[in-house]
């Protein structure tokens, strides 16, 4: 057991039972005309995190431990989207719509898949997640507890979203969570601070946060 300095307090770290979280690094959030954009955000809000995460998906893949990509995205006929999520909103292009990387958020399509930057490698698990939590309709965590995997490392987009909503549900279902500062971003900078400060607040309510200089320094042998 390895011990990583964090908010609130030092975070129990168990090697080769904490899986690496790369929560919806997708091009859809992260390059103009996709999803995030249609939204009116400004994407390249979100291009800090990148390099951050491929550090540390280096540091898993050089030790072989295990590695988790999500991607936000539906069925092409659209059955796993719920029309009050699809309608909501007066976007300029809606969930299933067609854009210039394909139709917006829909299994298959350019803009669905995971940036280049950060690319699965082949074994790493890939998760199509039809919420912005993982775990909901997606049968994770029993696929997780059949690996053993006890602990989670958050990265990914966007932080007061799909990453904090994966990082509660994986706190209710009993893993021990870290999230990764410079690892995770959002389109709103006052939104991060506030989603990372409620996440370590009271004791670490929902899990612990570093930066990832510090997690690596510490996992370095
Ligand atoms: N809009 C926004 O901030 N996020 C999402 O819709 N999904 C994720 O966070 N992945």
């Amino acid at each position: 057991m390895i011990e990583i300095p964090a908010r609130p307090f030092p975070c129990p770290f168990e090697p080769g039972r904490t899986a690496l979280v790369v929560i919806d690094m997708q091009r859809d959030f992260v390059e103009p005309g996709g999803f995030g954009a249609s939204l009116g955000n400004d994407v390249t809000r979100l291009h800090a995190a990148i390099p951050p995460i491929a550090a540390l998906l280096a540091a898993w893949r050089a030790r072989g431990w295990p590695v988790l990509h999500t991607r936000e995205c539906h069925r092409p006929d659209l059955s796993d989207c719920p029309p009050a999520k699809r309608e909501r909103g007066e976007p300029t292009l809606r969930i299933g719509d067609p854009g210039p990387m394909g139709r917006l958020l829909v299994a298959g399509e350019p803009g669905a898949d995971i940036i280049p930057a950060l690319y699965p490698a082949a074994g790493e698990w890939v998760i199509d997640k039809p919420g912005k939590g993982m775990f909901w309709g997606t049968g994770l965590h029993e696929r997780l507890q059949a690996a053993g995997i006890t602990h989670l490392v958050f990265t990914g987009v966007t932080t007061e979203v799909c990453v904090q909503t994966s990082m509660r549900e994986a706190n209710d279902r009993g893993y021990v969570c870290l999230i990764v500062e410079d690892a995770t971003e959002s389109y709103f900078p006052e939104f991060k601070r506030a989603a990372l400060e409620m996440i370590v607040a009271q004791g670490g309510i929902i899990g612990w946060a570093t930066p990832s200089a510090a997690l690596l320094e510490a996992l370095a042998p």
